[in-house]
């Protein structure tokens, strides 16, 4: 995967170039206290709603190539597990076994038909309770033209009609916050800081106080891309940890040109050797995916 090999790498030796973008803004009006979610308990039946774009639950116990245009499988990273979130209706998620050596992880892509000016995904994780630290995570794309894979282009600065994107990733900082790392966005867009190498490695959207996920517990988390209108820095990107608002990134000119919009969701653990230092092998669980237009929120739970 050529996209993700070497960004932390370049990360780990240009501190203060990586360390942008820190511009946190307060609660939008309006902005719902419960979402989509809340009015489908258990997640049944939410794949009707017509702001959302995809629905995993991992139910099947199959890869669905319906569901996703591109798959990485390497040496099984990808298989099914019992261990599903506590608010979870179903009784399968999906464990991605990163073995160093074997594969870097796996991931599933879905790329859309149609893009959109706001995209949100909720989607549950689980760190194993030895867990290293990651190398990139799970990531919203805006892209021209729209192929059914991810491409690559670590280091170097996107067109401003051609991408940007956005991952929230756990970030150890360098050993600053204890394994995974603490939730941060790793941000590619025309605009992005230059780092001091000369290349462009994704700039950081960190909250203050830093937020370090607890391994061995599952945790609902929602990420949010919103474009900008062409000619202003107005997008914003934000993030949710079980329900509460924990990131909020404003002033933000993602995009030169309006057909530029988020049309892909990737999920995805990636592992390498400049990520985990400790172990050799890294799981992590995923489960009740929801991609869709506006805040989804946790699972409502479901009566029994
Ligand atoms: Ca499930």
């Amino acid at each position: 995967m050529r996209t993700a090999a070497g960004a932390v790498w370049g990360c780990l030796a240009l501190a203060a170039a990586c360390a942008v973008g820190e511009i946190a803004t307060p609660q939008q009006p309006g902005e719902p206290d419960t979402g989509i979610a809340a009015a489908y308990p258990g997640d049944a039946g939410i794949e009707k709603d017509p702001r959302v774009l995809l629905h995993e639950d991992f139910e099947s116990g199959t890869l669905d190539r319906e569901k996703w245009t591109d798959i990485s499988n390497k040496a099984g990273a990808l298989s099914f597990s019992d261990d599903v979130p506590a608010s979870s209706a179903g009784k399968k998620s999906l464990l991605v076994t990163a073995t160093l050596g074997a594969n870097t992880g796996g991931h599933l892509f879905r790329r859309f038909a149609r893009g959109v000016e706001t995209m949100h995904a909720r989607w549950y994780v689980q760190f194993a309770p030895d867990c290293d630290y990651i190398h990139h995570f799970v990531t919203i794309v805006a892209e021209l033209p729209a192929t059914r894979w991810p491409t690559g282009g670590a280091g170097e600065l996107p067109a401003g009609d051609k991408k940007f994107s956005t991952g929230l990733e756990p970030w150890g900082r360098w050993g600053k916050y204890s394994p995974p790392g603490a939730w941060n966005f790793y941000s590619y867009w025309w605009k992005m800081k230059q780092s001091g190498d000369g290349k462009y490695w994704g700039n950081s959207f960190m909250p203050d106080p830093p937020v370090v996920p607890e391994r061995g517990r599952w945790y609902a988390m929602e990420m949010m891309i919103q474009a900008n209108t062409p000619g202003k820095a107005d997008g914003r990107q934000a993030f949710w940890v079980d329900g509460k608002k924990v990131g909020d990134f404003g002033g933000i000119e993602w995009r030169a040109t309006a057909d530029l919009q988020a049309n892909a969701f990737w999920l995805m653990s990636y592992v390498t050797e400049h990520s985990a230092k400790t172990n050799k092998v890294n799981r992590v669980w995923f489960d009740d995916v929801v991609v869709a237009t506006e805040y989804i929120g946790p699972i409502r739970k479901a009566d029994r």
